[in-house]
């Protein structure tokens, strides 16, 4: 199977993630996003909204991340990545959709003001880009960070994973996400949330992250 996207991607990183959890590597094509790539005419062929990352199996096209994850899921061999339990997976899917709706948006707002995009800035592609957000703006959307991760902080007290005692997909789609907000001087809101933090530990130390979660180091890789 091939993925469209880039390896530092964090719309990417879910999908390389599940292939990595269910012992697949698919095989990576690097659709460059800030060298625009991703507004090609082939890629809005394939992803008419001109993103990635879009999954490619066997000329099937799929795209949205949570989509391509879930479909991946059922797809793969391996270990399953939905709870079988009905309560846990309404659990896993609350823990997505709080990821999509409430965490996502903030965090990159957040990467905006840090050093992440310092690196993006050299690059031409900033011209399409919104500028980094002012000190009432930044200070806004952490305290919807705040707010979302007092939430999770509560529900994992007493449970190792945000579905119960396994691991998810939603862990899946809340790590790529965590891992940038660190890597932009955000990760403050994690580590003074001792449950959560210890939830990061868990699953931020895992190998299939160590491999596949690669932030944005140079400019080449996005
Ligand atoms: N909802 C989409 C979002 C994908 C997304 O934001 N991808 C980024 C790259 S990581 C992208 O394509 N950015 C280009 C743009 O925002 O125009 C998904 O989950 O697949």
């Amino acid at each position: 199977m091939k993925v469209y996207g880039t390896e530092t991607g964090a719309a990417t990183h879910p999908v390389l993630l599940t292939f990595a959890e269910k012992g697949h590597e698919p095989e990576l094509i690097h659709t460059s996003v800030l060298g625009g790539a991703d507004k090609s005419p082939e890629n809005l062929a394939r992803q008419p909204f001109g993103e990635v990352p879009v999954l490619d199996d066997d000329g099937f096209l799929l795209y949205e991340s949570r989509a391509i994850i879930r479909y991946l899921d059922r797809r793969l061999p391996g270990p399953s990545l939905t709870p079988a339990d009905l309560r846990e997976f309404g659990l896993m899917e609350q823990w997505i959709n709080v990821e999509q709706y409430y965490v996502s948006g903030p965090v990159w707002t957040v990467v905006r003001s840090g050093p992440v995009y310092d690196l993006i800035r050299r690059s031409p592609a900033i011209k399409t880009m919104p500028p980094a957000p002012d000190d009432a703006e930044l200070a806004a959307v952490r305290g919807e960070l705040a707010r979302a991760f007092d939430a999770v902080d509560k529900h994992l007290e007493g449970r190792t994973y945000l579905a119960g005692e396994q691991f998810s997909l939603a862990e899946i789609c809340w790590l790529p996400y965590l891992t940038y907000l660190f890597a932009s001087n955000g990760g403050d809101l994690v580590l003074e949330r001792p449950n959560l933090a210890d939830w990061w530990q868990r699953t931020s130390s895992r190998p299939t992250w160590k491999k596949v979660g690669k932030v944005l180091d140079r400019l080449e890789n996005a």
